[in-house]
């Protein structure tokens, strides 16, 4: 613990990581705990149910598109190193500088240039540039998020892009075009990233024939809500919703209707057109969409909890086999051990306050360095200013569980301790 604890609050002078050296800055911010997922590939290791689910939509995709030979058209990529540059995660993807989705407290960053990709998309340009026009990435994403049975700071993407010409586009309508005779062929230089604020516009690109975007749209929804039916069935309600992407315009998220709620299940839309030109590709159009392994295999299989997807337990990996891809068993919980749920409640300093000095994010990767998978869950569930001295009171609940077995009262008031003492030293609060 006094190890975790060092660990937790302070940084070395340099990160090795996958045997590159990165020096580290005032940006640095990954745990030793975040660093030991990397590598861990669940989404390639045999019979596990995430690895079953990327064979599932990568099998889907090798049969929607074939060339004329019938071989697939799309090429998958599954390995390629989750230490991105900020190029990679934003820039390209025209991420305006001041998005939320850039702050330190929403990404895990090795230091001020590189950071643990925070989605699969970070790897579209590069991909793109070096001549691919249909291809999937899949591989572990990286955010800073609250802890509970549903979310984990690791979790699974696949991403796809698809570029068509004019030609291919318009085989039987040869005559139309892609792109507006009134447009000049310039964009605004893609190297320019505005701040701008967050707005949804789902009206085509200037740049784009409507002709062209009304049939990528529709051969988009069409392979996407094919992929959907062939995961959950012909008879799966869904529906589009209008949304904002950076990278995409018009964007949708495509929901499906699932135990009497709506559950968002990937993103997808027209790629701007300066992504494309920038990486090379001007006589083309396409589209890209995003989907979450974990939420698609939490509901194929009936797996309760995402720090499942992370066990070793054999009890729990013995129950999936990809012998039989289209047949996914359903999950058997091996056994219920009891949680048990601590309070921990702290004054800030003096003119600090939440998100204003303090982050309830680091204190949650603090908890989680210490402690580990044993935390299920942390809120906050009290927070109030002393009328006179005008300090913050905080109060988390820890609820603690042990996958594999029953936790002692006395194990959990240790391990509470240990964050307690971890909390006074790295924020300076004061314990109530
Ligand atoms: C993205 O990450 C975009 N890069 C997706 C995209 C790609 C859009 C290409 C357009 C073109 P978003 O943050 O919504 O978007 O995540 C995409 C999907 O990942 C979600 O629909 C969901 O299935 C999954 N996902 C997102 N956050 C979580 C989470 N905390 N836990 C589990 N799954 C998540
Ligand atoms: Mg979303």
């Amino acid at each position: 613990p006094e190890e975790a604890k060092r660990q937790a609050t302070q940084h070395p002078l340099q990160l090795e990581i996958n045997g590159n050296t990165y020096p580290t800055d005032s940006w640095t911010n990954v745990t030793p705990k975040i660093l030991s997922h990397l590598g861990l590939n669940k989404h390639l290791q045999r019979d596990h149910p995430l690895s079953i689910i990327r064979q599932r939509i990568v099998n889907y995709f090798y049969g929607a598109y074939r060339n004329q030979r019938g071989n697939p058209l799309f090429s998958v990529y599954d390995k390629l190193s989750p230490i991105v540059t900020v190029q990679q995660n934003f820039d390209n993807l025209l991420i305006p500088i001041d998005h939320v989705s850039r702050q330190k407290s929403d990404c895990y960053y090795v230091n001020r240039e590189h950071l643990l990709r925070a989605h699969t998309t970070a790897h579209q340009v590069e991909l793109i540039s070096g001549g691919l026009d249909n291809f999937l990435v899949v591989g572990e994403v990286y955010r800073r998020d609250e802890i509970d049975s549903t979310h984990y700071p690791v979790f699974h993407q696949a991403d796809a892009v698809r570029l068509v010409t004019k030609d291919k586009l318009f085989e039987r309508n040869p005559g139309l075009e892609l792109f507006e005779e009134t447009w000049s062929g310039s964009l605004a230089d893609p190297k320019r990233i505005l701040p701008s604020s967050k707005c949804m516009d789902q009206t085509k690109q200037p740049c784009h024939t409507l002709e062209a975007v009304k049939l990528m749209e529709h051969e988009m929804k069409h392979v996407l809500v094919g992929l959907t039916k062939d995961l959950f069935g012909p008879r799966i309600k869904y529906r589009w919703v209008d949304t904002y992407f950076p990278f995409t315009q018009p964007s949708w998220e495509l929901e499906i209707y699932f135990k009497d709620n709506w559950l968002e299940v990937l993103g997808c839309g027209i790629m701007r057109h300066e992504i494309l030109q920038k990486a090379g590709v001007h006589q083309s159009i396409g589209y890209a969409f995003g989907v979450g392994l974990e939420r698609l295999a939490m509901i194929l299989f009936d797996i309760p909890d995402i720090r499942l997807f992370w066990s070793n337990d054999s009890g729990f990996l013995s129950q999936f086999s990809e012998q039989d891809l289209q047949n996914l068993p359903k999950y058997k919980p091996i056994s219920h051990y009891p949680q048990c749920s601590n309070d921990l409640s702290f004054w800030l300093p003096a003119n600090v306050e939440i998100d204003a000095g303090f982050s309830a994010n680091d204190f949650y990767d603090l908890a989680r360095t210490i402690a580990g998978d044993v935390v299920e869950q942390i809120s906050l569930v009290d927070k109030f200013k002393h009328p006179k001295t005008g300090k913050t009171s905080l109060c988390f609940r820890i609820v603690y569980r042990h996958m594999e077995r029953t936790l002692t009262q006395a194990e959990v008031n240790e391990i509470h301790k240990h964050i307690a003492d971890a909390s006074v030293e790295a924020f300076n609060v004061q314990i109530r």
